[in-house]
């Protein structure tokens, strides 16, 4: 890979640190999001597999702020009353006002403490907060904006704990609050209109008016400097919360965005250039057997078998051994995720194979939850079909019966399955929770439009599963920015920024079809270098980020107190290792395609196993094996 932008080579040592720097300098971290153990979508994800590094750096001294969902907090959270004397005072204080506020530890990875507001439980002060919001900043809500409505309180609420806690500290405290998107800006559009002495920091993951724009056909990338704002926004009714969401990213002391392309589209609608970019990691987590995600592939392809010969009873005259499973998942927007552009380039993909006398079969599952009334019949029929017919043939002996089977289950090469639900193990249909299915395939296509990060490619990648994304979304570009050949690595990022959709329909298509032609070692060796592209993706890489955006925010906020140095941590030493290094005769030198910052350590230890070939065995040319 490239060297990181803006790599901190002290980034070990702040996660050694677990809060003892801030609480050395009476400092308070306060995170607060819509989604902070509430699932709602992609910024969930952000904050719960950030959760460990930012516990690493701050300990005690960090806070999770959101609202109260009673499901949620009932599976995911322990409530408890906190240890703090000034914690205590303030709930006391809250609670004295009629304000139902939670305190508990989030039970998670890292185990992060959580301020839970229950949003209803202030409804009665809502006009009261709506008169204070017009009066001080001239953003009026309309009555029936439930969302805005609930936006409002929390943001009300979140101030209130904040100043309060401020107060009441002794000595010089210094507090920062970092907000998440415009759901969760309004407390720090209050501290700032109140001068309340807080160091802030604004994240954006995507921005109301680009959503909109983009899901309405519009050419957006090349109008992005034409827009007429304040009517775009007033001709889709959301006025309101594009002020609520531009006055947030103008108040903030530092101001951040996903990704560099969400960065772009922030300066020209929300005429704020982000201060810092903080991409999106998750919290890997490395199997200690260095294959054991290979083997999980063939686990749950298996599964994923069982449900292809239900479903396609009756129809069923391809060879499994010579099936790939391709899919897209995520939030039903048809262009914006870039179904369209899947659709179309199946069409083109099963031309391509049928021509070239392919023998492959490419299933394409499209996952995205829709409205549904039931299960559809002909699926449980097939399915049940399918079982009887197991059970019967069960009774045949070995091979035998499984060829038997095979062959009374048993039209184009590419075969598309629509299921409107996510997935979970409990479902009737596939039996598989979502990281069980991915695994099980071959690749994930997600060519979105409208994707200011896009975690779906990124949960392939750490899974060692090769995905198709598009540089119109953060991850892509993040991806094309850090990694010298991405396509080598199994990220094949389609061009939807310079060419118009009938090209990247045909790039999409040629791209699946040589994925197609890539002889199972193929397959096997880029899974090999896909996984080991996790680390990249890595909150323990990419904490760095939200560690500088919150420096930057004391810094501005208080200049006369803090500057870049001290907010480095004590020196840590790493005790010297037990053991020695394993020898390097164990890895060998790798093929062209990987980068030469590249070393032994990282390699795949040389297997026996013929199907677990390491990938300096061959090159990822289709044309060098076509055997599968
Ligand atoms: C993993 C397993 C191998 C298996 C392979 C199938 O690598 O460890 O035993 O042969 O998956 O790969 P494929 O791309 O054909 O599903
Ligand atoms: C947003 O969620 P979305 O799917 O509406 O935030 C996610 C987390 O930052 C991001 O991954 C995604 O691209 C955005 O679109």
């Amino acid at each position: 890979f490239r060297a990181f932008k803006d790599a901190d080579d002290d980034a070990d040592l702040f996660s050694m640190d677990r809060g003892a720097t801030a609480a050395s300098q009476n400092r308070w971290h306060f995170e607060c999001a819509w989604e902070v153990a509430n699932k709602v979508g992609g910024i969930y994800t952000v904050i719960k597999s950030k959760a460990p590094v930012s516990t690493e750096e701050l300990g005690e001294q960090y806070f999770l702020v959101g609202p109260y969902n009673d499901s949620c907090v009932r599976t995911e959270v322990e409530l408890l009353e906190p240890h703090h004397y000034v914690i205590k005072a303030v709930l006391e204080e809250m609670r004295s006002h009629g304000i139902k506020v939670h305190f508990g530890r989030w039970l998670i990875d890292g185990y992060p403490k959580l301020i839970l507001f229950d949003i209803g439980s202030a409804a009665w002060k809502l006009d009261e907060f709506k008169h204070d919001l017009w009066e001080n900043t001239h953003i009026g809500i309309p009555l029936h904006d439930s969302e805005s409505n609930d936006a409002l309180i929390l943001g009300n609420l979140t101030a209130w704990f904040i100043t309060s806690f401020r107060n009441k500290l002794e000595g010089r405290p210094y507090v920062l609050l970092h907000c998440h998107e415009w759901l969760a800006g309004v407390a720090l559009i209050l501290l700032r209109m109140r001068k309340v002495d807080v160091a802030t920091v604004f994240t954006t993951h995507a921005t109301l008016l680009g959503r909109y724009l983009c899901a309405g056909n519009s050419d957006f990338y090349n109008n992005l400097d034409k827009f007429v704002l304040d009517k775009e926004a007033g001709d889709r009714q959301i006025y309101h919360r594009y002020c609520m969401e531009r006055a947030a990213a103008h108040t903030a002391h530092v101001f951040t965005t996903v990704s560099e392309i969400t960065g772009v589209e922030a300066e020209h609608l929300l005429k704020r250039k982000p201060d810092i970019i903080t991409p999106n990691g998750l919290n890997v987590k490395k199997f200690s057997a260095i294959h054991e995600f290979q083997n999980l592939h063939a686990v749950y392809k298996e599964k994923i078998h069982d449900f292809v010969k239900g479903h396609f009873y009756g129809h069923y005259d391809f060879d499994l051994d010579k099936t790939l499973y391709v899919f897209s998942a995520g939030r039903y927007e048809f262009s914006n995720k870039g179904c369209d552009l899947f659709l179309e380039s199946l069409a083109r993909l099963n031309h391509f194979l049928k021509t070239a006398g392919s023998e492959m079969t490419v299933i394409a599952f499209l996952i995205f939850p829709a409205r549904t009334n039931n299960f559809n019949i002909e699926s449980l029929r097939g399915q049940a079909i399918a079982k009887q017919l197991r059970d019967t043939v069960s009774h045949i002996q070995g091979q035998l019966g499984k060829r038997i089977f095979e062959k009374a289950l048993r039209h184009d090469r590419v075969k598309v399955i629509f299921h409107p639900e996510f997935l979970n193990s409990t479902n009737p249909l596939f039996g598989l929770d979502y990281e069980e299915f991915v695994r099980g395939c071959h690749l994930g296509v997600f060519p979105s439009y409208y994707e200011p990060w896009g975690y779906t490619p990124a949960e392939c990648t750490v899974m060692g599963i090769p995905s198709m994304t598009s540089n119109l979304s953060g991850f892509g570009c993040f991806m094309q920015e850090h990694i010298a050949d991405p396509k080598s690595y199994g990220i094949y990022i389609i061009d939807r920024r310079f060419q118009g959709i009938d090209d990247s329909a045909q790039q999409l298509a040629q791209y699946m079809f040589d994925f197609s032609c890539l002889s199972r070692r193929q397959r096997i060796i880029q899974r090999n270098r896909t996984e080991r592209l996790s680390e990249l993706l890595d909150w323990k890489n990419l904490g760095v980020y939200y560690r500088k955006a919150r420096s930057q925010a004391l810094v501005k906020a208080f200049p006369d107190n803090f500057s870049e140095a001290s907010l480095m941590p004590r020196k840590v030493m790493y005790p010297k290792p037990a053991s020695e290094p394993p020898s390097p005769s164990q890895s060998r030198s790798s093929t062209p395609a990987v980068s030469d910052q590249e070393d032994d350590e990282h390699r795949p230890v040389k297997f026996d196993d013929e199907d677990n070939p390491t990938d300096d065995e061959e090159d990822l040319n289709p044309e060098a094996d076509q055997k599968n």
